[in-house]
């Protein structure tokens, strides 16, 4: 009857099942009674009014059987969801970075994706990280849902039981993009996984320092490389080119050089170039060092205008 797709998946299902039945039955039973009674005491079938009072069997029953049912579902629901708050020792820890649109995993070597790699059956744990706004992993399939906020550690572990592509979801509406923020969790056997894991980064290795730390700030969510409109400005032909930027309100042209490039790094909204969206992006003072700054715009700087 269950996918089986996590741990979870059995827990869940049950409570959620029992739920919507219970409800079922009282919809129903009371949508029943309710054309019942209007049939059966119709003013012209019963004329006279006859208010009951005092049924002290009755108000036993209605007492003892509702609270008998939720506390059933208390205990379906307890009994789903305990085993999600507690974490095995063994688990991988995995840290996630949530961010204005994106996800990024990295791995206890250094290793990093934007899709969420994992070995069937081992327990995972996800270590939740918002630079930004909140922000909820949630991964259907395995039945798990936790909000990422920013300033709070939150965690959350599943384990995987069959091997599969599934999806992850943002579940907190975040901004614009938010219904952009996708990624999928590629559950592979221990093999594959170990595999992957240990693989030098080929594609890593091929890339300039700039562009992995562009890929791991999540720029990419906003800002296209190929010239083509996203929420913020294409990097392509910035380096050097001639923007207007509002200034306090007012338009200013500006050329796209270091200075600028840093400043819209650190303080984004102090000048946005007029025609796009003002007080989107969030500053990433912090986030990113002077060296990686530099790095980035060296980047920056390869992707020419045709
Ligand atoms: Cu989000």
């Amino acid at each position: 009857m269950f996918s089986n797709a996590s741990s979870f998946v059995e827990g869940v299902d049950i409570a959620f099942f029992i739920i919507i039945g219970i409800s079922l039955v009282f919809l129903v039973g009371i949508t029943a009674a309710m054309i019942y009674f209007v049939i059966k005491y119709n003013k012209k079938r019963h004329p006279k009014a006859e208010p009951t009072k005092d049924n002290f069997q009755l108000e036993i029953f209605w007492t003892v059987i509702p609270t008998l049912l939720v506390l059933g579902m208390f205990y379906y629901g307890w009994v789903g969801y305990r085993p999600m708050r507690i974490i095995p020792n063994n688990a991988i820890p995995i840290k996630v970075t949530a961010k204005m649109w994106s996800w990024s995993f990295e791995y206890e070597n250094g290793k990093w994706d934007s899709l969420l790699i994992v070995p069937v059956n081992k327990p995972v744990k996800l270590e939740l990280f918002s630079p930004d706004v909140l922000h909820s992993l949630y991964i259907p399939a395995f039945r798990i849902k936790e909000d990422v906020v920013p300033g709070i550690a939150n965690v959350m572990w599943f384990k995987a039981q069959k091997e599969g592509t599934y999806n992850i979801l943002c579940a907190e509406y975040c901004g614009q993009r938010h219904s952009y923020m996708l990624s999928k969790v590629k559950v592979l056997s221990q093999d594959d996984y170990e595999k992957w894991y240990n693989a030098k980064d080929t594609l890593a290795e091929k890339m300039m320092p700039g562009e992995i730390i562009m890929k791991k700030q999540a720029c990419i969510a906003c800002h296209s490389t190929d010239g083509s409109r996203l929420v913020g400005p294409s990097f392509k032909g910035l380096y050097g080119s001639k923007r207007i930027v509002l200034m306090n309100g007012e338009k200013k042209e500006i050329i796209a050089d270091d200075e600028y490039i840093k400043n819209s790094i650190l303080d984004p909204n102090s000048q946005v170039v007029d025609g796009f969206p003002q007080g989107i992006m969030t500053n990433y003072s912090g986030q990113i060092s002077e060296d990686e700054i530099k790095q980035f715009i060296e980047y920056i700087k390869t992707l020419k205008d045709d």
